[in-house]
This record gives C-alpha cells, structure tokens and sequence, in this order.
C-alpha cells in the first residue's frame, strides 16, 4: 500500500499474533471493502481478517449513502469477526467500534474527539470517521463486518464541495500529516483490546467509554428517521445502542434505534 508509511509486511509483523490480526487484504482499488469483506465471510474466512483499501469506487455508508474515498490519503477498512453472542446483541459491537476508533484517533489528535450516536466520530463537530456495521448468517453462525472510513490526509479542498462544512481530516485538525500505517496499527489494537474486554466482561465498559466519549448526552437532539422527527434531552443508550431521550420533563424515556442525530441545543 502505497504511503502506508512502509511496506505492507511492517504492517503484517506489527500486528503478529493479535486479536485483529489477519489475514490481510490490501487492495489498490475496490468497490467497497465492507462488500469484499462479506464476500470473504461467506467463504469462511477466519476472525480477524482485516480487507485495507487505497481508494473505493462504491464506498457505501447507511441507507445507500455514498461514502466518498479517494486514492492515496485516508483509511478504508472493514473488519470481520465472528462473535458467539445472540443476534440482538450484535449492535453492541458498533458501538465497541466508535469507542476504539476513538481511542486510535486520540492518539494523534487528543483534544476534541467525540462520539455521534449513532456512530459518527466528529474533531471539532465536524465528521472525520463513519462506521458501517453489517452482517451475514450462514448456517446459523453469524459474522460481523465493521467497516471504518477514517480521514487522514485528505485536504479540505479535495472533499466535495458539500462536505467542506462538515467533514474534517486528522492533518486538517493536527497541523500535519499523520502516517496512516500507524493509525492502523492504533485502530486494530484498540479493536482488539475493547473486543477481548466485551467477550471477557461484557457489554457495560464499552458502554461506559461510550457514554465518556459521547458528545451528545445531556444535549437536545433532533433525530430524523424517514418521515419522522423527534426532539429531546439524550439520557443515554441502552443496552442493545439505542438512543434514550426524554422529550418533555417528567415524560417516559422514548427509544431510537436508528436514524441520524443532529444537537440543536447544547
Ligand atoms: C457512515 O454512513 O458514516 C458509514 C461510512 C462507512 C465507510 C466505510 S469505508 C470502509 C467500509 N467500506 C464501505 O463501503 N463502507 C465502510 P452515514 O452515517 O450514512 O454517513 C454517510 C454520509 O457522510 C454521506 O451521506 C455524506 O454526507 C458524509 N460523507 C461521505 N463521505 C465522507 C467522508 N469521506 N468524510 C466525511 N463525511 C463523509
């Protein structure tokens, strides 16, 4: 991989015998590397398998959004795992994914990193991270494939133009350019780390880093999912990552499983 800030095999040996370890597929060009990945889960391949891409042509984020990703500058990568839990426990693990993501992120860039709910990693308010989690089942076992898009180097100029506002990079926030062989050692060695804490302890310390990172508890947020709007004061997630809000004094605590978030009160 070119500008990985060395050869492909420093990476390898980096990340020998980890958790989030390999195999590894480095691609120079794909449509997605969430979709190869799944591709590979189908054919059985091992937890930890880690697909890295330069550029993608059909990045995807939720609901058929388009994640953009350019060559030569910023991370693409999904993750596979095969975790033995049920099925409505697998969102717990997205959100596993923003706290190491976050973590990998502070240490370049310590000041200002937050979470989003559901999963956007924002400097500054604005967004230098998405995460796609999806899933696939065959015969009864699932795996879990979590892509990460991480900007690392790409200027403000080389985003879309209506991105400008509100995307950011960690040489746009730091002053410098950040090696992108390092934040992928960082991003799978968090992983890992959080991923053996969830299946050693469970889901409540992931949630409590989640909830230490998050930016938007205690805020009002404004949530749209298809035609629905609603408002409130975020209380916290739940166990299985939903949003809670109370949306007037004294009313029952509503749940939000899904849709996109924006603070309109601090
Ligand atoms: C996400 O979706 O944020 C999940 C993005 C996941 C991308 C990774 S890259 C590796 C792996 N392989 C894939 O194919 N996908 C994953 P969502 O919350 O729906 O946000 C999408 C929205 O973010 C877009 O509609 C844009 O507004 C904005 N966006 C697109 N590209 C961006 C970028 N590079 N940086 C910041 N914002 C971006």
């Amino acid at each position: 991989m070119n500008g990985m800030g060395g050869p492909e095999e420093a990476l390898l040996s980096r990340l020998a015998g980890q958790r989030i370890g390999g195999p590894f597929f480095f691609q120079s060009s794909v449509d997605s590397t969430n979709r190869l990945a799944l591709e590979l889960a189908k054919g059985g391949t091992a937890e930890g398998t880690v697909v890295l891409a330069e550029r993608q042509t059909a990045g995807r984020g939720r609901l058929q959004r388009i994640w953009q990703s350019p060559p030569g500058c910023n991370l693409y990568l999904s993750i596979v795992l095969r975790p033995d839990i049920a099925p409505q426990d697998l969102a717990q693990i997205t959100l596993l994914a923003g706290v190491a993501v976050a973590e990998a992120i502070a240490t370049v860039c310590p000041e200002g990193v937050g979470i989003k709910w559901p999963n956007d990693l924002l400097i500054r308010g604005r967004k230098v991270c998405g995460i796609l989690t999806e899933m696939r089942t065959d015969a009864g076992k699932h795996a879990l494939i979590v892509g990460i898009g991480l900007n690392v180097n790409i200027s403000r100029e080389d985003f879309s133009p209506e991105l400008r506002q509100s995307a950011t990079s960690l040489k746009e926030e730091t002053g410098r350019e950040v090696s992108r062989g390092d934040m992928t050692v960082a991003l799978c060695e968090r992983f890992g780390k959080w991923y053996e804490t969830f299946l050693r302890d469970g889901f409540d310390p992931v949630r409590e880093a989640w909830l230490a990172r998050s930016i938007m508890v205690g805020k009002t947020v404004r949530v749209i999912f298809r035609e629905e709007v609603q408002e409130g004061t975020v209380t916290g997630i739940d166990r299985d990552g939903a949003l809670l809000i109370c949306t007037a004094p004294g009313a029952a605590i509503r749940r939000i499983t899904a849709g996109d978030a924006t603070i309109v009160k601090e």
